[in-house]
Order: C-alpha cells, then structure tokens, then sequence
C-alpha cells in the first residue's frame, strides 16, 4: 500500500466536496462499510465462532422467504446490517434478502432520506466449504413526502440507485462502490481496521474469452442460450473464432469480482426449473446493484432481453435471468436472445 492510496473516509470527503454525495449519503455508506467489516470478522472466523451450518432449532433449518435453508452467519449478517443503520438518520427504511417485507426506520430514531436494500451474505452456501461470499447492497431515495416506506415505495428501477457496493469475503476483504461516478475498490487494512483505496475507476475489457455459468443446467436453458454457449464451447473452430475458458464459484459476488476485475460474462440465465419464479437470481439486492456496479465500469447487464437497469420491479423478492460483464459479449448474448425471439 503506498501513502497515495487513500481510506474510504477520506474519498468519501473528496466526493462529498466535489458534490457527488452528499453528508447523509456519505453516513450510510460509511455504516454500510462498519457493518461489513463486523460481517468478515465473523465469517472469517468460521468453525472458530460457532457460525458455520445451518440457523434452526434440533436439526430443523430455518427456510427464509425465497424457500433456502437459512445459514447461521446469514442470520446473524442481518442482525448486523439491521442494527448498524437503525439509529443514524439517514434511512428511512431497509429491505434484505432475509426478511419477507421490508421495515421503516424505528419509530424511535429519525427518518432520512434513502432506502437500504441488501443480500446481507450471498453465497451462503459457500460458508461452510470456505469459498468467498459477499453482502451486496442498493441504495435508493425514499419517494417525497413519504415517512413511514412500504414495500411499494422501494419497487424503483435500477437507474434510480444512488449508490450501489458489495463487499467480498475471500482472501481479502474487499468493498466495490459506486454512487454514480465510476465503480471504485477499498481493500480492508485489518491491522488499522479501515477499507483503503486500492483501484480508483475499475474497467472491464470490452471482451472476453471467460464465461460464468451453471452448465449443470444447460438441458433446461431456453433455446437461444442453448445456442449462445453451444457457440461458446464449439471454440476458435465455432462461429466466434476463439476458445473460451469456464469459471463458476457459485457465489455472485466472488464471480463478479472476478469480471470487474479482468473481465467476463457472468449468467444466470432462465431455466425450466426456475423459469415459473422468472429466473434464480433477484432484481433489488442481487442484479440491479451488480449491474450498476458493472455499467459504471463500462460493462453491460441485460436480463437477455433488455437492459437490466430498466426493468421495472413487480414485488421486493422479484428475480430475474442474468447477463453481465464484457459489453461485447453481454451484446452477443442479447444477439441471440433477439434472433431467437425474432423467429418466433
Ligand atoms: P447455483 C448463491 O446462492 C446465488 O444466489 C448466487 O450468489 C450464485 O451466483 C448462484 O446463487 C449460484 O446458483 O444454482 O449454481 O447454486
């Protein structure tokens, strides 16, 4: 780290005086980072803090709205992030994977001016093998005139973020930021407990030879994408001219990472599975901030069909197919979507 790389404090100052946030905004991303750095110790310290496995009583795992097992560390990433914007005045209410319905600020605090919605620990899944998981959160303006929020009042498009982040639980802890002004990366100084800036303006290479999928589920694709990855497979011999390779974590957040950082197509495309709920992963607190995040590092996000950021919420939980990353080959996937639906 050289004395030029600066904390997230002191970016958020400079973006406060150069009107790119303002007080209330810079507070809540400052908890939203506290909070964060309380959730890796946690998950950092793994069998060591009793947090591994499943949340529930005799055996019996908690099944939480979107029908998974509840992990002891998502439970408690909730409480964290519940706990930690409670009392600051700067939200007027949250909105996480974890609860059914989304909570105004109590009545005991004062009220702001956003809304908070987050995955407190996507990826859950990983916890227990030690693979990378992450809290991915949304920032929105709660709707003028508006003091006391319901779900309603959080079903925005993603172009009405105000900020968007995640932060990465792997080897090291990482916080990725946007408000609107490039996507920016703070590594976590554990000895100095504070997220020091470590890539200003992250970009991702307009192309790729690396895709991100659950090819498990290839036989019950859509026929485009069947086609679009058929293409990817067939290699230099195919239609695109040159071999790709394959990353899959399991874990939107360490898969992301990874794009942002040098680049790729991540999907979670429609399946027959998971067609019926509108795709796996959700809009609010999973796609719309990624796709944030990624469009202001100069990539695309597109469910398939449409940019993602312009799809319009039909309820909190809503989930949606997936493609982000490299903007030449979001462009390529979204070409075979719109031929496909131009035959039928
Ligand atoms: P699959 C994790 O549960 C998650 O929501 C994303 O983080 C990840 O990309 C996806 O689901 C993994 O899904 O079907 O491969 O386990």
């Amino acid at each position: 780290m050289t004395s030029s790389n600066i904390s997230l404090t002191q970016f958020l100052i400079e973006e406060q005086r150069a009107g790119r946030v303002n007080p209330q905004l810079r507070l809540l991303i400052e908890v939203v980072s506290r909070a964060c750095k309380r959730i890796s110790i946690a998950v950092g310290k793994g069998a060591l803090g009793g947090v591994l496995g499943d949340a529930g009583e005799g055996g019996q795992a908690n099944i939480n709205v979107q029908g998974e097992a509840q992990k002891k560390l998502d439970v408690l990433s909730n409480e964290i992030l519940l706990e930690a914007n409670a009392w600051g005045g700067h939200l007027a209410g949250l909105a996480s994977e974890e609860m059914d319905t989304s909570q105004p600020i109590p009545d005991k605090y004062p009220r702001g001016n956003y809304l908070l919605l987050f995955d407190p620990l996507d990826g859950s899944s990983n916890i227990d093998v030690n693979v990378s998981v992450g809290t991915i959160f949304s920032v929105l303006r709660c709707p003028e005139g508006v003091t006391s929020p319901t779900d309603a009042d959080f079903l925005q498009p993603g172009t009405a973020q105000v900020a968007a982040g995640y932060c990465v639980y792997g080897p090291q802890t990482t916080l990725v930021l946007t408000v609107g002004h490039g996507t920016h990366a703070f590594t976590l100084d554990r000895e100095a407990g504070s997220f020091v800036l470590t890539t200003r303006g992250m970009t991702i290479p307009q192309e790729t030879r690396e895709f991100a999928v659950n090819m498990s589920n290839q036989r019950f694709w859509e026929a485009p994408m069947q086609a679009y990855i058929g293409d990817l497979l067939k290699g230099s011999e195919g239609p695109r001219g040159k071999d790709f390779n394959m990353r899959w974590i399991a874990s939107m957040v360490a898969d992301v990472h990874r794009i942002l950082t040098r680049g790729g197509l991540f999907s979670y495309p429609l399946d027959s599975k998971c067609a019926a709920k509108g795709g796996k992963l959700r809009l609010m607190y999973e796609a719309n901030p990624m796709s944030f995040l990624v469009e202001q590092a100069g990539g695309a996000a597109s469910t398939g069909r449409m940019r993602m950021l312009e799809v319009t919420p039909s309820g909190l939980h809503m989930r949606v197919p997936v493609f982000m990353g490299s903007k030449a080959e979001v462009d390529a996937a979204v070409g075979y979507h719109q031929a496909h639906d131009a035959q039928a």
